[in-house]
């Protein structure tokens, strides 16, 4: 075996971005409304709002995102300039299907996308694409109840069956859901939305909804990996999920078990896309609830059969967890209210704890697990930008965080020999936040003047961290400072 002395040749250094949160254009070129076209903007201390369909009269910050629809080509050059070797993108379903029950696609939607890789390739920068990132066509959601269906599946496969197809000279890299663990939270209704197209009834079971929709997405996933590799052999499909570690507030041993319960309530997913199987925890789990899933054996066969070429995921921050008297032996996992502080760790200012050593420790974990190839496809901090006079940003606090866990994750390639394909830090450009709406809250290495209520000229603007970036990538990470 060779052993790592750095980086790979070939490693796909870029940035990461989603069609919902910066293409904008949300009714043009024959686009259908999408989940991401219901929500409104809010804030870390109130929530966005989903709202029956779209509402006269209220802000929806994705509607026109950062206009990237029209402008994609001065935002690729600068992302060239960079020397972006890849840059991670997502379609939007409803381009392609603007009902997403539609059996033939909309031709407009598909030669944006023809475009858009086009300008990418024409820098040599390699498209990454997501199939579905928070954006299902919202008529999935109204007609058939989202993933509660069974039938989504064949609408999804119906989707990247003609995407594989439009784009398999184009694209080699892909992914099927985004973050599709967030829905282990089903206490929020953002995240059952935004991964299932699922709206909570009032008297729902819907943590079995959940289990339910999630393991119809698998199958759709697994039938998507091996509808690509029949379609083109070299393509690479991953799986992708938001990684976050969770450790023991302290050694006591409940603490200690909470943390590993919680940690199989998150990434089961995984389990089921990399490994090929549900974990004998959750089969047990789930007989013991009697809730009678509609999983077959066929749907079995099938994960069993394709699982990933890769495995895609996000690094934002770990969590910690602290068991209270009285709560074995299950150890449930409630979103956020299972979290307890890490007085060793700094915050974000939206409160998500700074812990570069966690990518680490989650790079390792993954790999004992999965055996597979890993991408790192979002890291990243969001943070207000202040432009000065002279249209500079200066974000060291952003340099700092990025080198930080740049630093880390050379750790796992060099010293514990994983296997890393590339990195795309979050929100190259500056765009809508998922989570809160927000474009304060900006992750870009490109600042983009566009504010919280949908105010500004859309100018781009390079920061520090461009010019960082930059040589980082010139470097194939050895230059850091
Ligand atoms: P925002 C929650 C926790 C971790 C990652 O997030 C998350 C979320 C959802 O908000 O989402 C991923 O914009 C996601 C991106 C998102 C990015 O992280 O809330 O894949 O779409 O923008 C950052 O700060």
């Amino acid at each position: 075996m060779k052993e790592n002395a750095g980086f790979r040749d070939d490693f796909l250094w870029g940035g990461a971005v989603a069609a919902h949160q910066l293409e904008g254009a949300w009714r043009e070129g024959g686009k259908g409304v999408s989940i991401a076209d219901v929500m409104t903007a809010g804030s870390n201390e109130s929530k966005r709002q989903i709202t029956d369909g779209v509402q006269p009269g209220v802000y929806y910050p994705n509607h026109e995102g950062i206009d990237f629809y029209h402008r994609y080509p001065e935002d690729l050059k600068l992302m060239a300039e960079m020397g972006f070797k890849c840059f991670r993108t997502s379609i939007a379903w409803t381009r392609i299907f603007p009902n997403g029950d539609e059996t033939s696609p909309n031709e407009e939607g598909l030669k944006f996308y023809d475009q858009l890789f086009d300008e990418c390739l024409k820098y040599q920068i390699e498209p990454v694409i997501t199939l579905s990132h928070f954006e299902m066509p919202y008529n999935l959601v109204t007609k058939y109840g989202g993933w509660r269906s069974r039938k989504l599946i064949d609408f999804f496969l119906n989707y990247a069956q003609t995407v594989f197809e439009r784009y398999q000279n184009k694209v080699k890299y892909w992914m099927t859901f985004n973050e599709i663990n967030n829905q282990a939270n089903y206490y929020d209704p953002l995240p059952l939305l935004v991964d299932s197209g699922l709206i909570v009834q009032p008297d729902e079971n819907i943590e079995r909804t959940m289990y339910q929709a999630a393991h119809y997405e698998l199958v759709a996933s697994a039938k998507a990996v091996k509808l690509a590799h029949q379609i083109n052999d070299d393509f690479k499909i991953g799986s992708m999920v938001a990684v976050t570690p969770i450790y023991p507030q302290t050694s006591k041993p409940a603490d200690v078990i909470k943390a590993e319960k919680i940690s199989q309530a998150r990434y089961w997913f995984e389990d089921v896309q990399a490994n090929g199987e549900y974990p004998w925890w959750l089969k047990n789990y789930q007989a013991k609830q009697n809730w009678n899933l509609d999983i077959t054996k066929e749907d079995l066969e099938v994960l069993a059969e394709n699982t990933v070429d890769y495995l895609g995921f996000s690094y934002y921050k770990s969590r910690c967890v602290s068991a209270n008297p009285g709560e074995a032996p299950q150890y449930r996992y409630q979103g956020i209210k299972s979290f307890a502080p890490n007085q060793h760790l700094p915050k974000t200012e939206w409160g998500w704890e700074i812990d570069p050593e966690g990518l680490r420790i989650a790079m390792n974990w993954l790999a004992d697990r999965y055996h597979k190839p890993q991408f790192i496809v979002e890291n990243g901090l969001g943070a207000v930008d202040q432009v000065e006079p002279d249209g500079k940003i200066h974000d060291p606090y952003r340099i700092d965080y990025l080198k930080a866990h740049i630093e880390q994750m050379k750790l796992a390639v060099v010293e514990d020999g994983i296997d890393l394909l590339g990195y795309t830090p979050w929100g190259c450009i500056d765009l809508i936040s998922a989570g809160t709406g927000e474009m304060s809250k900006r992750y870009g290495f490109i600042y983009v003047d566009r504010d919280d209520v949908g105010k500004g000229s859309l100018k781009r603007l390079r920061k520090d961290s461009f010019f960082w970036y930059q040589q980082v990538i010139k470097s194939n990470g050895e230059k850091l400072d």
